[in-house]
């Protein structure tokens, strides 16, 4: 992954101008004398530490520097989740906890604490509004303990943060082990160094939600004044709450001092259909001399745990890639596209170090599938795509974006209970957990990055979103439910500036991954859009009879077909709609229809249904997905009452009339197209006419 370096190196000089190396604590000492408390202070603070942060151990390409795979159990592997009550506290003043290093000893010490809970967000906990609504720095910590055992294994000791929004610094014993910049995406660290082994240890986490111009995704800081002093407000046009935390889960785990460090899996079927390719490329990681006599060793399970292959058994020089042949392989599928979806087959990766005893076990899921487009189809084991499915958001009461176990259960039952087969990441990556269920249950994912909204393109800007990209596809690259890439949601696309802009990050996530079809999904006119050109797919957005001619269902049937006809004839691709709706107050009953009533949600997607079907039958329309899945939080605005309502289930996932009268057309839509038999209670018993009328066969 060379490309990271240049990236990197963009980054340096577009942040500081000098290419300055240097770490936090001796940059905040610095510049912690030349912050006057002046009405800008605050500001300058806050940007100081992005700033710091980026340049500072973490910089794009050391976040890239090996793999990031998912801590998991094995013979060889030990796994402890930290996830529990930590002790949080705000800090007003940003740089105050640097200066007074309140990562040197217990929060608790340092000031007044409050239980926070890992995973979630911090946000809607309390009823604090300066908590809610708060901008910049937090600290969280933690106390855990590092069994004596792992030193007398010789085990490497990690921790691995799944997600912390926006921006994070982690002290591990008062040592700055890591940092990291973006919200969603994981991150780790070899910490063995820094642990008390047999002994009680700390865990200290700066977390900055601060997004600025130069942020993914971007935001605005502003000044607002209040009473004789200024308070700094955060800003952002993206529509979803900026939420922050520790959302996801933090694991401390071990491997061995020589270690799987990434393997990257990549599948195809052979023409006669039936037998399965598994290319598979494993990387070493920990020091070792004499590379000779470590051996690989890569067995294929199915999912009862039988051996399907044990043959590949190599030496390190052939054994750290190669290819796995499985005779009338299992496919992997999507949902309702085969009786046995989302078929998963097991990895078994074995290192073994003659000399020294140590073997390292890593298992790997893998799906067997390929994917294949052109200028009118998507198509996955030579049987063409069409995408029924939503856009969604990480999103609940209290916790925000916060991982729940319950809650994405719960959504996975939704969506299969509904009939789609995919859905969207809209507007930035989803927890590993999720996309396990989407592996596991065949459905079919659209995989987003933070790029929502883009303007101001600018250098730092294109780096940071190549960093997304790239950090991205290291996680996901091996999930077979991960069937496209999407570079950005209705960012600016009409600029001029976008043309390159785009060109260069296509071409960048191109040279991580050419196995999977790139697309954004774009909101400016077909006409004056300079991004399409360079994506393989056309994802377009649009909310007719909403924002536009507000009320007037009549115009949607032709306006959305007039506008994917338009985005094809102009780039010659498959094109989908992947936003149409209309916020919904759920249990207001207007008719006839009126906006917002759960009437008017019903009949603004039929009009939209009328439209697929003609586009259906024009062959390069792959597919329709609706805004949202759930209502969700959103800054607070006059447009929105108590957040987003498009959702077709309430923020609590109860169902609104459109959730019903969606779930009958996906499943007709499944039975059209796969033949798959409606389910039992798809119509409710009204009354036995059947002998009056004639029977309509479905
Ligand atoms: C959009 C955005 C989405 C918003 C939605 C809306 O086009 O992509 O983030 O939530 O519109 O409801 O306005």
């Amino acid at each position: 992954m060379s490309k990271r370096n240049y990236a990197s190196k963009c980054s340096f000089i577009f942040l500081d101008n000098k290419t300055l190396m240097c770490s936090i604590p001796v940059l905040s000492s610095l510049l912690w004398p030349m912050m006057s408390p002046n009405k800008n202070s605050r500001i300058a603070l806050v940007m100081t530490f992005l700033w710091m942060n980026t340049i500072a151990s973490d910089t794009p390409a050391g976040n890239l520097q090996g793999g990031i795979l998912y801590p998991r159990e094995s013979e060889s592997r030990e796994v402890k989740l930290l996830d529990g009550i930590w002790n949080f506290r705000l800090s007003l003043d940003p740089l105050m906890g640097f200066k007074e290093k309140w990562f040197t000893k217990d929060l608790s010490k340092t000031g007044s604490v409050i239980p926070m809970p890992v995973p979630s967000s911090y946000n809607d906990i309390t009823m604090e509004r300066k908590i809610r609504d708060h901008v910049g720095i937090v600290w969280y910590d933690k106390t855990f303990f590092v069994p004596d055992s792992w030193r007398q294994f010789g085990y490497h000791v990690w921790m691995r943060f799944s997600s912390v929004h926006y921006a994070a610094q982690v002290w591990i014993n008062g040592h700055l082990a890591m940092s990291h910049e973006i919200g969603h995406l994981p991150f780790h660290r070899e910490i063995t160094s820094f642990v008390q082994f047999g002994k009680q240890n700390r865990v200290t986490v700066a977390v900055d939600n601060t997004l600025l111009q130069t942020t993914l995704p971007q935001g605005l800081l502003q000044d607002l004044p209040v009473e004789d002093t200024v308070e700094t407000i955060q800003t952002y046009t993206f529509d979803f709450f900026n939420y922050a935390g520790i959302h996801r889960s933090v694991h401390l785990y071990t491997t061995p001092t020589i270690y799987i460090d990434d393997v990257k899996i990549l599948t195809d079927v052979k023409t006669d259909g039936t037998t399965g390719l598994i290319h598979y490329n494993i990387t070493i990681g920990g020091s070792f001399s004499k590379e000779e006599s470590v051996m690989c060793f890569v067995d294929l399970l199915d999912q009862d745990g039988n051996f399907i292959v044990r043959k590949n058994r190599n030496s390190t020089l052939d054994g750290l890639s190669g290819t796995i042949e499985v005779p009338n392989a299992k496919l992997w599928w999507p949902y309702l596209m085969h009786p046995i979806p989302g078929y998963m087959y097991m990895l078994q990766l074995q290192l073994s170090q003659k000399d020294s005893g140590i073997n390292d076990v890593y298992r790997q899921p893998v799906g067997i599938r390929n994917l294949k487009w052109n200028a009118t189809t998507l198509t996955i084991n030579g049987k063409p795509i069409y995408l029924r499915g939503f856009g969604r958001h990480e999103d609940s009461d209290i916790r925000g974006k916060g991982l729940d176990l319950a809650l994405i259960t719960k959504d996975y039952n939704l969506i299969k209970w509904i009939g789609a087969n995919a859905y969207r990441t809209s507007h930035y990556p989803y927890a590993e957990e999720i996309m396990d269920f989407a592996d596991q249950q065949g459905i079919m994912i659209i995989n987003e990055c933070p790029g929502v909204d883009l303007v101001n393109y600018s250098i730092i800007l294109r780096n940071k979103h190549m960093d997304s990209m790239a950090e991205l596809i290291r996680r996901d690259k091996n999930r077979p439910s991960v069937i496209m890439w999407s570079i950005a949601n209705e960012p600016r696309s009409q600029l001029k500036e976008a043309a390159e802009y785009f060109r260069s990050v296509v071409e960048f996530v191109k040279s991580y991954d050419e196995t999977r079809p790139i697309t954004a999904v774009l909101n400016r006119a077909e006409n004056e859009d300079e991004a399409g050109q360079y994506l393989d797919i056309i994802g377009f957005n649009r909310y007719n009879s909403w924002y536009s001619n507000t009320g007037r269902l009549e115009v949607i049937r032709e306006k959305v077909e007039d506008e994917a006809y338009k985005w094809h004839t102009k780039y010659n691709k498959p094109v989908f709609m992947a936003e149409y709706g209309a916020d919904t107050i759920p249990g207001l009953h207007i008719n006839p229809s009126y906006v917002w009533s759960e009437e008017y949600q019903v009949e603004l997607l039929s009009e939209h249904f009328k439209a697929f079907d003609a586009l259906r039958k024009k062959q390069f329309f792959i597919g329709e997905m609706i805004w949202n899945f759930a209502d969700f939080n959103t800054a607070q605005t006059v447009t929105r009452v108590g957040g987003n309502k498009k959702g077709i289930f309430t923020r609590q996932r109860q169902p609104k009339a459109a959730a019903h009268h969606l779930r009958k057309r996906y499943w007709l839509l499944a039975t059209e197209l796969e033949k798959v038999p409606l389910p039992l209670d798809f119509e409710n018993y009204e009354a036995d006419v059947s002998e009056n009328i004639l029977k309509v066969e479905l």
